[in-house]
């Protein structure tokens, strides 16, 4: 369906009279349309959906409202039928992504089409960070499904197991709990790769007194969770007791004044108060939460001197670390909604250090 939440963007002094769409998500928010390789055109009235004949069948029964337009058919190449729409209906200027047109396509769209050409960026990511009831219905349940996943995970981390097979375990667990079958990169790492922020599962077997870090998350009807959970294969050294309970310290303390209002950059003074006295400051990593809805990674980001400020009922991750190289690292990530005064948390694991 058109999403009207645009129009007032129209409204705008100088705003353009169309804006062109590529990025999957925008493409997806704007119109409904759940398919791939896909380009929407929205103008205050009404919206063109450019797609091949791979997707025209199921463009009209998502995006019913939308002209579905076939590139193939309309002058060759998606510019091609971009400028044959813009000419169509007469349309002088049309905004771009800025951060996803590839030089080859701006310098085609600049060639076919006759209208001025503006180049926008975060248009529809600033709307789409602040959920609507339905949304954050979606993004409860993706949550709820990833929590779920995470007890029946437990049962199987233990000696001898590799990082791969718990990988694999997690995210079938997630699409037996309900999850879309699109699964997205997640990350089961132990021991000392715990450390590397974005670590690859491998082949390296769990070790007794082993971290094992796991960054995850599922969609459901396209919305993201995304939680990080930290546990230790055994008892705890107290090494691993000592930072573990300074990120609990950080994540809570930074939990603490999520509200409407608050200002990103001031998320991220209240995650290093535990620390920043500490040798642990060093081991700390400045980017601490962004925020995710049908994308994982996205505006408002967190971390020191970020303008945001905090809408009600935008839904944001909140994720401090200490990540220490050649010894290991401890994260652990929550999802919540802003909203006044406080935060509702989607993630209902509780955030003690859990030994197996
Ligand atoms: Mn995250």
């Amino acid at each position: 369906m058109y999403n009207k939440r645009l129009l007032p963007w129209f409204n705008e002094p100088n705003a353009p009279e169309a804006i062109f769409l590529k990025k999957g998500p925008n493409v997806r928010w704007a119109s409904g349309f759940k398919g791939a390789d896909s380009y929407v055109l929205m103008t205050p009235n009404g919206g063109f959906l450019i797609t091949d004949p791979r997707y025209t069948e199921q463009a009209g029964l998502e995006a019913p409202d939308f002209t579905v337009v076939d590139w193939r058919s309309t002058g060759g190449s998606v510019m091609k039928a971009v400028a044959h729409i813009l000419k169509e209906q007469k349309l002088q200027s049309m905004a771009f992504e800025a951060d996803v047109l590839s030089f080859n396509e701006h310098r085609a769209l600049s060639d076919a089409a006759d209208a001025e050409l503006l180049p926008t960026e975060n248009v529809i990511e600033q709307l789409r960070s602040v959920k609507t009831p339905q949304e954050v219905e979606y993004l409860r349940a993706a949550c709820d499904i990833a929590c779920r996943a995470f007890y029946r995970i437990l049962d199987d981390i233990r000696v001898g197991v590799t990082e791969k097979e718990l990988a694999a375990k997690l995210s079938s667990y997630m699409v037996f709990e309900g999850a879309d079958t699109q699964p997205y990169g997640n990350i089961l790492i132990s021991g000392p790769n715990t450390s590397l922020l974005h670590g690859i599962p491998s082949d390296r077997a769990i070790q007794y007194g082993d971290f094992v870090l796991m960054d995850y998350g599922c969609q459901f009807n396209g919305y993201m969770s995304d939680m990080t959970r930290t546990v230790v294969v055994g008892k705890a050294s107290s090494r691993q007791k000592e930072v573990y309970a300074l990120e609990k310290q950080m994540l809570e303390d930074s939990l603490a004044v999520m509200r409407a209002g608050a200002k990103c950059a001031d998320v991220y003074e209240a995650s290093i108060q535990a620390i920043k006295d500490t040798p642990y400051f060093q081991y700390h990593y400045g980017g601490i939460g962004h925020g995710i809805g049908l994308f994982v990674h996205e505006v408002p980001f967190i971390r020191q001197n970020a303008p945001d400020v905090y809408q009600e009922n935008v839904v944001t991750t909140i994720e401090p670390g200490l990540y220490i190289p050649g010894w290991g690292g401890v994260r652990i990530e929550d999802q919540v909604i802003i909203q006044e005064g406080g935060n509702q948390n989607l993630i209902s694991v509780p955030h003690d250090l859990i030994e197996l």
